[in-house]
């Protein structure tokens, strides 16, 4: 199993947001505010099975998978469609399909040196997320 992507992180770079943003439909006043945000990653994990959190003052969204099990995501408070998600280890990522009315959907966390990494795809858009280690929470 790769990398280690546990603990709180914190949002220091965030490349294209709105592009990802558009291509979800997310309203003009609604990604406004978005791009403000000072977004944090809390993840834990036992085996295969994992919690990611995104967190910022105005709305957090939890989901948690099992490695190479496909299940149902609804993007409740995001963009709120439903997806067929499913999350693998592809070499040293791990890369979510999500699969439904969006083409071309889905992510993918890494680690690079101490920094976690995060691609947000859709539909040909891509957001690019660095967060460095919170090392107080
Ligand atoms: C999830 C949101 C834009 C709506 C508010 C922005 C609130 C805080 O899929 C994501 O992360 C994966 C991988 O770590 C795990 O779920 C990104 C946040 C991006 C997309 C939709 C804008 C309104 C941000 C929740």
């Amino acid at each position: 199993m790769p990398a280690n992507l546990c603990g709180t992180w914190d949002l220091i770079s965030n490349v294209n947001f709105e592009g990802y943003m558009i291509a979800l439909g997310i309203s003009r006043p609604v990604r406004k505010i978005a791009l403000k945000l000072k977004q944090r990653k809390v993840i834990e994990q036992q085996g295969d099975q994992y919690i990611i959190k995104t967190i910022s003052t105005v709305k957090n969204y939890t989901i948690s998978f099992r490695v190479g099990q496909e299940n149902g995501e609804f993007t409740q408070g995001l963009d709120n469609r439903h997806v067929k998600s499913l999350v693998t280890w592809e070499g040293n990522k791990l890369v979510c399909e999500q699969t439904g009315e969006k083409k071309n959907r889905g992510w993918a966390h890494w680690m690079e040196e101490d920094k976690l990494h995060l691609e947000l795809y859709c539909e040909g858009e891509v957001c690019k997320q660095v967060f460095k280690k919170n090392v107080n929470e």
